[in-house]
């Protein structure tokens, strides 16, 4: 088995894999410090958790993560709490930095055994379409070397290589441009909140996640196009004390040196099917979300297993109906995620449509006063 990539997909997936005793390489371009500082998301489903922990992958994450079941929302400056863990069994979200689960699945792998070959360039696939592809690539000191596998993976995100190797026309790809525009902020502050907080303000949405005891993330609405030169550290906290404020309240933002800027291009795409040939592929390399609603990693991490089971089923017996079914039972997951995130984005972003921006009101009246709306939100966002 050839995988594409050492971001959280390609990552379980090889875990799997070799606790199922089936050989596999993992082909990373950046080093291994790269993948294992790379912040990016941090919110984790409890199922996701459930998973890693039956594999024994979780167990630094269930000592450290902080474990969320409730968040607020901020609305002409008054607070509206959303208990979702009450609403749905109980179950939580895990805070837990992406880079985290990165650092604990590489050391898995590796100290089971595991061959990850990091800092390599130009990897090309060959022969996807026959039973016997390869995977060639550069090694650093400019030595091109080439695995036969039987299954290639294509874990290397939105930007890689392996989905691009499948020819025109032999996958559909549905794409969205949600027409917004966030700035993402990553600072050395510690949470000025104990739960997630979406404001939505009339300048624009306003986020503040949790990452950690000293860092945070934070979000802003940007205008279509902004660039992060346009955002000094001085005006993001300024914007962030304005959009997050509460009326009647001591509440009160505290900052930090801010250590990540970066503009978020709002977009959702999807391939389907998500395999062609001998080529499976999985998490961003096969459809990206926004970051609302906190799924991205979340579908990587599943997307993974199912390809782990289907594997290791062939790899046992032969019977092939778990590859054949695994982008089925992975794209009824994608679309519904997708489907919610997009139900939030809407109703956490004024629209320059007056229609559409009372319609996105009427739905968070809808989602604060009513529970079966509660109901709904409480299922898919901490995980169905
Ligand atoms: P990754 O993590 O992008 O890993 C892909 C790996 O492949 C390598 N690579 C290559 N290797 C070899 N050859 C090539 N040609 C290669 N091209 C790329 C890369 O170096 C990298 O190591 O994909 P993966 O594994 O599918 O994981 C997906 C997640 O990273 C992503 O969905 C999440 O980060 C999305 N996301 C969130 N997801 C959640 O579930 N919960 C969250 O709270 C959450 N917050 C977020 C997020 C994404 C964000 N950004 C940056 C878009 C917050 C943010 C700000």
């Amino acid at each position: 088995m050839g995988i594409v990539g050492a971001g959280p997909a390609g990552l379980t997936l090889g875990n799997l894999l070799q606790q199922a005793g089936i050989p596999c390489v993992v082909l990373e371009r950046g080093s291994r410090e790269y993948i294992e500082t790379r912040p990016r998301a941090g919110v984790m489903e409890h199922r996701a958790v459930q998973m890693l922990s039956r594999h024994g992958l979780a167990d630094r994450l269930l000592q450290e993560a902080d474990r969320h079941g409730a968040c607020e929302f901020r609305v002409d400056g008054q607070a509206y709490e959303v208990d979702y863990s009450s609403l749905y069994d109980g179950q939580t979200h895990y805070v837990y930095p992406q880079q985290e689960v990165v650092k604990d699945l590489v050391a898995a792998f590796v100290n089971g055994g595991g061959d990850v070959r990091f800092d390599v360039q130009d990897v090309a696939l060959h022969d996807i379409e026959s039973p016997a592809p390869s995977l060639t690539w550069t090694t650093a000191d400019g030595t091109r070397e080439k695995l036969d596998c039987a299954f290639i993976a294509g874990a290397d995100g939105f930007h890689g290589v392996t989905r691009r190797s499948i020819p025109p026309g032999a996958i559909q790809e549905f794409s969205h441009q949600h027409g917004i525009e966030w700035l993402s902020i990553l600072a050395e502050a510690p949470p000025s909140t104990h739960k997630v907080i979406y404001a939505l303000h009339p300048d624009g949405f306003a986020g503040h996640m949790l990452r950690s005891a000293t860092v945070s993330r934070y979000y802003l609405q940007v205008p279509v196009d902004d660039t992060v030169d346009n955002w000094s550290d001085e005006r993001v906290w300024a914007e962030l004390h304005k959009r997050l404020a509460l009326r009647d309240s001591d509440w009160s933002l505290t900052e930090g040196r801010i250590i990540e800027k970066r503009i978020l291009d709002m977009r959702s795409h999807v391939v389907e099917p998500m395999n062609h040939g001998s080529l499976y592929l999985l998490g961003d390399a096969a459809h990206i979300i926004t970051p609302v609603g906190a799924k991205g990693m979340n579908l990587a991490l599943h997307d993974a297993e199912v390809l782990a089971t289907a594997l290791t089923g062939y790899h046992r017996t032969g019977d092939d109906t778990g590859l054949r079914s695994y982008s089925e039972v992975c794209l009824r997951r994608v679309w519904r995620a997708q489907e919610f995130s997009q139900w939030m984005v809407f109703m956490i972003h004024r629209s320059p449509e007056p229609f559409l921006s009372r319609l996105g009101q009427a739905r968070l009246e809808h989602l604060i006063g009513s529970g079966a709306s509660a109901g709904y939100f409480a299922q898919n966002y901490v995980g169905p």
